[in-house]
């Protein structure tokens, strides 16, 4: 199993769900201008990471690539528990985080690529980052009293650590949300997480 990535990416979370497997894999890191080549497109048509090899079978979109770990490693568990309401639930949060919140970011990330107006830019990320934390209050509400979004630790834990990980980079203040900043010391305490984090050279 291959794993093409950019340090830091939405790739990271297939890489912590891979660490949780504890099977081999191999993590191959692809460079920015890689990205949008023939090489690369050849297995990602949108010049985007996450996308996988799995013996010749190639994968992307990061819910698919999740979706499988999750069904060919069904004992790692990583959709939260084997109840179809552990599952359901680990879906909620893994569409929440990949279709919402994610693609928020892209607006901020990727301003300049949307809006050429410097003023447009600046404005369209300050109101991204304003939704975006509207939507972290949702999650901040949802995990109370609760360590994971699921019943158990799941694949949308992943997804959310690594947006919390953007919201530091892009200075989007959670203080507030005490939720949050637990269930982020926790993924960052978890040695899986720190084996991906330090493959991908990151802290
Ligand atoms: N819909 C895709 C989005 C993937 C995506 O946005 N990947 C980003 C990294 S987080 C990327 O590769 N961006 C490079 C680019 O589009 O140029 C998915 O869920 O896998």
């Amino acid at each position: 199993m291959k794993l093409y990535g950019l340090p830091g990416a939405c790739s990271l979370v297939d890489h912590i769900a891979l660490q949780w497997v504890g099977k081999p894999f191999e993590y191959v890191a692809v460079g920015r201008d890689a990205l949008k080549q023939a090489p690369f497109l050849a297995v990602s048509p949108m010049g985007a990471v996450p996308a996988i090899d799995d013996a010749g079978f190639t994968l992307t979109q990061n819910c698919a690539i999740l979706e499988y770990l999750a069904e060919k490693n069904p004992e790692a568990k990583l959709l939260g528990g084997e109840s179809l309401k552990a599952r359901s639930e680990a879906r909620r949060w893994l569409a929440f985080c990949n279709s919402d919140i994610h693609k928020t970011y892209s607006m901020i990330f990727g301003a300049a690529r949307l809006v050429s107006e410097a003023a447009g830019q600046s404005e369209l990320s300050k109101n991204a980052s304003q939704r975006v934390r509207e939507m972290y209050a949702i999650v901040d509400k949802h995990l109370a009293g609760r360590d994971w979004l699921s019943e158990g630790r799941s694949v949308a834990d992943a997804y959310l650590y690594v947006t919390l990980r953007w919201a530091n980079a892009k200075k989007i203040d959670i203080s507030d949300m005490p939720n949050l900043q637990a269930h982020y010391n926790r993924m960052s305490a978890d040695a899986s997480v720190q084996a991906a984090l330090a493959a991908e050279g990151l802290k």
